[in-house]
């Protein structure tokens, strides 16, 4: 079985006045970025994505709080809590991702390798599986 769940360890480049890191295309970013965007002040209880993306890829970073990432290839689901801005989740396309568990601090950065395009989306679990089976 393929490992889903991918983790970028990022370096930590702070000293005594405190943290720092450094987020760079087709370095410890494995694509060249052409889009971030953050998620914050999520509402307690809320869940978010319940989507796959054809071509896009990611990396997901918590830099506050903490939240649960359950991604799924259509053969198997695999969950992890992102809980440091140390840590980015690498999301290929065609994976199915789930966010749960938001603490109510969390602020999520999204580092995004296509600018966004609402057709790259697949919104139905249904079609999901019909993709990847096609992949
Ligand atoms: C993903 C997970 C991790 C835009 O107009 N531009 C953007 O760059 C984004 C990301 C969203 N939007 C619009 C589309 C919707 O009308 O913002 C609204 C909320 O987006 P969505 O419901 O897709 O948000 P999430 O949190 O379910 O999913 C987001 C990303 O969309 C998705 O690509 O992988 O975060």
């Amino acid at each position: 079985m393929d490992e889903l769940i991918k983790i970028i360890s990022l370096d930590y480049l702070g000293d005594d006045r405190g943290g720092l890191v450094s987020l760079q295309s087709n370095q410890n970013i494995p694509f060249e970025i052409k889009r971030v965007y953050y998620l914050f002040a999520t509402q307690e209880g809320v869940a978010r994505g319940f989507h796959a993306h054809k071509e896009l890829k990611q990396v997901a970073i918590a830099l506050h709080g903490s939240c649960r990432f359950i991604l799924d290839d259509g053969k198997q689901r695999q969950e992890i809590i992102l809980d440091s801005p140390l840590k980015g989740l690498y999301i290929d396309n065609n994976k199915w991702r789930e966010m749960h568990d938001f603490s109510n601090d969390c602020v999520l950065v999204v580092i995004a390798s296509e600018h966004y395009d609402e057709s790259d989306y697949i919104r139905d679990y249904q079609d999901f599986l019909k993709e990847v089976i096609n992949v």
